[in-house]
């Protein structure tokens, strides 16, 4: 094929088949464009195939967190179960019949920029050529495992809550947790009731939000399935709610928001933890909604079952028989699951990732990951990421994130194929500009009001867009083509 004619057919590459890929995988079927997927684990689904612990859902609205072309009349709960969300994930597959374009169990090692297109190889040896390449991989997928001594020596069950071991008899066991993030949150609710000694390792404390649970009737759901414009309104209402409030607010710690907000998790406190001592060690000392805020309908029903146990006192080490606390005490335990999170900078990494004049993207990003609009690096031409580095990931919903941020890269496809670019690689001033302006608004978020989490970078900066919701629809409605390097 000559190089007119694949800058007018191009071939995609399309690496992970969880949200983002299969979202891509579907648009470039029905756009026409040839296109490969690439599927480290044997099946689609991403961080809902991989978390599987008891209690696990997504906090964000269901009838928000479902792709807008797709919307799903059979979602059970306002924020429904993880495994109803893999089904949902696996049956849009079927669906829109891209599963046979996965090729799975095989994770892409390789992806290098070799005379104008990109050579991606799989561990398995398998190589091919595109002419652009989607990083749909992720940011939460590579656990995060304490720096505890001892792990080793336990003689129980030890897992990470991503790599939950279901052989693993819980109930009647005692059982013990570290960490009090969303997911330590969720298992609480979940497990406490069921463990003979469940006991919650706790670092820092958590403001809760509490939600309502609530369930879908029957009726509601068949006039979801029988009224397309019912289902649209509702999914439409949510994100409007969502992202004029919850996302707008984030961006100025001191909004009248996150005060309310501040102010209904100091009352679910208040009001539902009648024990003083207990309540006050999970009093926390820093801004609701610095860190990722829990939201929660059962959390603190599940600390205060008598079964139940909030430890405080710092680990020491892991023993044979449990957990070693600073005071000397041994928590005896059968299961030890570690909720404690994720390394959250590495995204496509460990791939060996080579752009133009043997660039490598470990090396641009040594210091830490960035991207010009949260999707392009400079020197890495027709290469980007779905909600990658500065991508909004702590406000509004992933989905409608990955929708738009395809559509942006899909307008840069056509720039190329008018003429307009050689290439889509954005500018390395305007990325230096984007990054500028970035910093210095994501100092004025809730984030960086002082706490400790996954949302900042190695010098306390949050890593997150933190600007407007108008304004990343407007950025991705139209890439500035002046950003990028225009055709010779
Ligand atoms: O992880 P985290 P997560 N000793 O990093 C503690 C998404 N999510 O898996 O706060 C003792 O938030 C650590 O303590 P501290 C969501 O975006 C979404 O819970 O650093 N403790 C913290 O308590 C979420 O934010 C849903 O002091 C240690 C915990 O481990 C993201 O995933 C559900 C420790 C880690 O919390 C990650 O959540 C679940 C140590 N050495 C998850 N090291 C939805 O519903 C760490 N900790 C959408």
């Amino acid at each position: 094929m000559s190089e007119a004619q694949r800058r007018q057919e191009p071939k995609f590459a399309v690496i992970g088949a969880g949200m983002s890929g299969i979202l891509a995988a579907i648009k470039l079927k029905e756009a026409g464009y040839a296109f490969q997927v690439f599927e480290k684990a044997d099946e689609v689904g991403g961080t809902w195939r991989e978390n599987t612990y008891p209690g696990i859902a997504c906090d964000v609205p269901s009838h928000l967190y479902s792709y807008s072309f797709a919307l799903n009349p059979d979602w059970s709960h306002f924020s429904s179960p993880g495994g109803e969300i893999q089904t949902y994930f696996e049956d849009i597959t079927k669906r829109y019949e891209v599963g046979a374009s996965i090729r799975f169990g095989d994770p892409v090692v390789r992806c290098e920029w070799l005379d104008g297109r990109w050579e991606v190889e799989t561990s398995a040896g398998y190589r091919d050529v595109f002419d652009w390449v989607i990083a749909a991989t992720g940011i939460l997928h590579h656990p995060s495992y304490p720096d505890i001594g001892g792990q080793a020596s336990f003689e129980g069950a030890l897992f990470h809550s991503a790599r939950w071991d279901h052989t693993v008899p819980l109930d009647g066991q005692r059982v013990g947790v570290i960490g009090t993030g969303s997911t330590g949150v969720q298992i609480t609710g979940a497990l406490a009731h069921r463990a003979s000694h469940y006991s919650l390792f706790q670092r820092t404390a958590q403001w809760v939000l509490p939600i309502e649970q609530k369930a879908y009737t029957q009726d509601e759901r068949e006039a979801f399935r029988t009224d397309a414009d019912l289902l649209r309104k509702i999914h439409d209402e949510l994100s409007i709610a969502f992202n004029d409030g919850f996302a707008t607010s984030v961006l100025d710690g001191d909004s009248e928001m996150i005060q309310n907000i501040e102010t209904q998790c100091r009352e679910n406190l208040e009001t539902q933890l009648p024990d003083p001592e207990l309540r006050e060690r999970l009093r926390p000392n820093y801004r609701a909604a610095c860190k990722r805020l829990v939201i929660s309908h059962n959390f603190y029903a599940g600390i205060q079952h008598p079964n139940a146990e909030l430890v405080t006192t710092d680990i020491e080490r892991i023993e044979a028989r449990g957990v070693r606390t600073t005071d000397g005490r041994l928590h005896e335990l059968d299961v030890l699951v570690l909720a404690t999170g994720f390394h959250a900078d590495q995204f496509m990494r460990p791939m060996t990732i080579k752009g133009r004049d043997g660039r490598l993207l470990d090396d641009v990003w040594e210091k830490r990951p960035s991207a010009y609009m949260s999707v392009a690096v400079p020197g890495f031409p027709n290469f980007f990421m779905m909600n990658g580095p500065n991508s909004p990931v702590g406000n509004f919903s992933l989905i409608q994130t990955a929708e738009m941020q395809f559509a942006y890269v899909m307008k840069l496809v056509e720039s190329v194929r008018r003429g307009d670019l050689d290439v889509a690689i954005p500018e390395p001033e305007a990325a230096r500009r984007f990054e500028e302006e970035r910093v210095e608004a994501a100092k004025k978020t809730v984030w960086a009001t002082g706490c400790r989490s996954w949302y900042l970078d190695d010098r306390g900066i949050p890593f997150a867009w933190p600007f407007p919701f108008s304004r990343f629809r407007a950025e991705m409605a139209e890439p500035k083509l002046e950003d990028y390097e225009r055709a010779s």
